[in-house]
């Protein structure tokens, strides 16, 4: 049989004639146990009172508007079977239930007793120094929002940040339907990239000393945003080589003039182009590219070949498209009308797009070896420095040969190790064997 007990209000932190905001149940109303009965708000928190045990609502004895505290009747409760009816005074009530405690009178409980139902202030301990601290959500705006324990709760099993919702209850509450259309808003805003990356840490350098502030460049301020996306995307490896040009600049010394008649400069470059090309038809995974997915391999049946130039206002790379289609003079003619239209910022968007694969020339400035940043979304960049007389041990002796450095840095993503070493023993072979490139 049905047993009558008395809901009372729990322990509320000592606060006395708080306000009832909401009473969340009626008359003849079945409950589970922990079901939210009213909901109550002092000058810091609002708090759900909920049921301490399961049953049907005999009467509920507060309405919205109501001042209580500790020991103020809620409602009458027809418990589960075996309970015994109850009339006692709230005074006389069993000790406390602390929050953390939240049943401290079960339904099985001595009948004679009136049940203090657990209150949940939610929003007191979530201001605690210990707070849930979810990510995005400001802990203190979301302690301060106006709103009910079970918003709260909704809130927080959204990862909505409160601080941030628009109430539209009354007196601005925020309401089920505001978190709701927060979060499909929030769903619906693109997210701003965010950088996982340590920052540098920014230095007052003029506590040290006198200095100058002069912005970079336009073509600084985008190469360097694209080398560093490279850099940071593209696992970078540099395998280094040195080629045996002695022949090759013999060639080219013999070619200078007739070079001249017609207009061409003629450097190892234009030689080094042509190298590449026999090297990328003989390796085409070095003149391919990862698609957006990043699981397939783009095969490009065109040789553009790309050149970094260095230019007054920065780094440009112009692209020499179809490049295979040039014979050595074509290239060095190419190559000569780039370098010129770059200096003097005259190259089209169209002459540096394109390119398959590119080389980066510092062997008319010097070094030895430098690892070039991939022109991403390409796989791989020709890094080549000065060549020098080295000794080189031939047939029982040391002879001197004139050694191009180079430096092949590629997407390890795409090219292995092996296959690096084998493009550069290529390429090395290709530039000594010069009748192959005239
Ligand atoms: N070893 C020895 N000498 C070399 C050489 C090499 N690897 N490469 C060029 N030279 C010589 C040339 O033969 C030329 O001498 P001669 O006039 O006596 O023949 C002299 O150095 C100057 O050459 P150059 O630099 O004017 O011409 P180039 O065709 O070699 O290069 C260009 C053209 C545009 C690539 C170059 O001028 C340039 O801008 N290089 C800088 C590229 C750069 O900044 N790269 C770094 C990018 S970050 O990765």
């Amino acid at each position: 049989m049905a047993t009558a007990i008395e809901i009372l209000v729990p322990d509320i932190g000592g606060f006395k004639d708080v306000a009832v905001i909401e009473v969340l149940v009626k008359d003849g109303q079945q409950i589970d146990k922990e079901a939210p009965l009213i909901t109550l708000e002092t000058e810091k928190a609002t708090m759900d009172v909920p049921s301490p045990a399961a049953g049907r609502i005999a009467q509920v004895k507060l309405k919205s508007g109501d001042k209580v505290s500790e020991g103020s009747l809620i409602l009458l409760l027809e418990a589960a079977a075996g309970a015994e009816p109850v009339v006692a005074a709230p005074k006389a009530a069993t000790p406390p239930p602390t929050p953390a405690a939240p049943t401290s009178a079960p339904a099985s409980a001595p009948a004679s007793a009136p049940v203090k139902a657990p209150a949940t202030p939610t929003a007191a301990a979530e201001a605690a120094p210990t707070a849930r601290a979810a990510a995005g959500i400001d802990e203190q705006a979301f302690s301060k929002a106006y709103a009910s324990p079970s918003v709260r709760k909704f809130a927080r099993e959204l990862g909505a940040d409160l601080g941030s919702v628009k109430g539209t209850g009354i007196k601005g509450r925020i309401t089920p339907d505001d978190v709701k259309a927060h979060v499909k808003k929030l769903l619906a805003t693109p997210a701003a990239p965010v950088s996982a990356l340590p920052k540098v840490a920014s230095v007052d350098f003029a506590q040290f000393g006198p200095i100058e502030v002069k912005p970079l460049s336009r073509i600084q301020r985008i190469s360097g945003a694209r080398l560093q996306a490279s850099w940071i995307n593209l696992p970078h490896v540099t395998q280094h080589e040195d080629a045996d040009i002695t022949e090759l600049e013999a060639a080219r010394t013999a070619l200078k003039s007739k070079a001249s008649q017609e207009g061409v400069r003629l450097t190892p470059l234009a030689f080094i182009v042509r190298a590449c090309i026999l090297a990328l038809k003989e390796f085409p995974r070095f003149n391919a590219s990862l698609d957006a997915t990043g699981e397939n391999l783009v095969f490009k049946k065109y040789f553009n070949i790309g050149f970094a130039a260095d230019t007054p206002n920065g780094l440009v790379v112009p692209v020499i498209a179809n490049a295979d289609r040039f014979n050595l003079f074509g290239i060095a003619h190419a190559l000569a009308e780039f370098s010129e239209l770059a200096r003097a910022g005259k190259l089209k968007a169209a002459q540096m797009q394109g390119g398959t694969f590119t080389v980066s020339s510092l062997g008319g400035i010097g070094g030895t070896a430098f690892t070039p940043i991939i022109n991403a979304p390409e796989v791989a960049i020709l890094g080549v420095s000065k060549s020098s007389q080295k000794p080189v041990y031939d047939k029982g002796a040391f002879v001197p040969r004139l050694m191009l450095p180079l430096s092949l840095s590629y997407d390890h993503r795409v090219i292995d190790g092996a296959e690096a070493a084998r493009f550069v023993v290529f390429l090395s072979k290709a530039l000594s064997d010069v009748k192959a490139l005239l």
